[in-house]
């Protein structure tokens, strides 16, 4: 017999933990960041759980200016494209704008990883395929969730330069 009880009908959707990558190199990104956080936070059916530091990294497989960083780790009863629907939708409310592959962008959110679900649809595939090559994203998400970081991967983004953004972090 099943450990697990059957869901009520009509009950609410289990909270799932999931990871959000956020970037920014364009404008003022620290301030994006900030504001992208802030608006998940209020979004039904998203609960921000914790932030990461932001990071300072130069710009990997792209040009432009350094990007700012960070990884939110929120709870949320959304399913996972509905949640990307949130994340684009904010994409757009900060201005973003997609001349060319990899361009310079206002705002960047990425869903790394839903659960332990994997996702293959053409809009939609989680874990992020290129989370686990750059560091911008390994470094914010180990210091939320280091069981999600083989400590190989780590080893393997070594070489790309990124630090703690400063002066300002979230708070300012
Ligand atoms: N898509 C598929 N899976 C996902 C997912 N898990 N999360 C689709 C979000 N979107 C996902 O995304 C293109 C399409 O990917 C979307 O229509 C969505 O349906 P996009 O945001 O329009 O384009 P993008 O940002 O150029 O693609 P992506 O995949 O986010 O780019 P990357 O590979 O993440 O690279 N260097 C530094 N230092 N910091 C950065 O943040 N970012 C990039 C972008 C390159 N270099 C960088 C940084
Ligand atoms: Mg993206």
């Amino acid at each position: 017999m099943s450990t697990h009880p059957a869901p009520q009908a009509g009950a609410p959707a289990p909270a799932v933990q999931a990871w959000v990558g956020l970037g920014a190199n364009l404008g003022d990104p620290a301030a994006a960041l900030r504001q992208a956080v802030r608006a998940l936070a209020h979004t039904p059916g998203i609960r921000l759980l914790r932030t990461s530091s932001l990071y300072r990294s130069a710009p990997v497989d792209a040009g432009g200016p350094d990007y700012v960083n960070a990884v939110a780790e929120i709870a949320t009863t959304l399913a996972p494209h509905a949640l990307l629907a949130v994340l684009q939708a904010l994409e757009q409310a900060a201005g973003r704008e997609r001349p060319y592959r990899n361009a310079p962008r206002t705002l960047d959110l990425d869903l790394l990883l839903y659960g332990d679900q994997h996702i293959a649809t053409p809009d939609l595939t989680v874990p992020h395929p290129r989370m686990f090559e750059r560091a911008f994203v390994l470094r914010p998400l180990a210091e939320l969730a280091p069981q999600q970081v083989p400590p190989a991967a780590l080893q393997a983004v070594q070489d790309q330069a990124i630090g703690l953004w400063r002066p300002v972090g979230w708070a300012d």
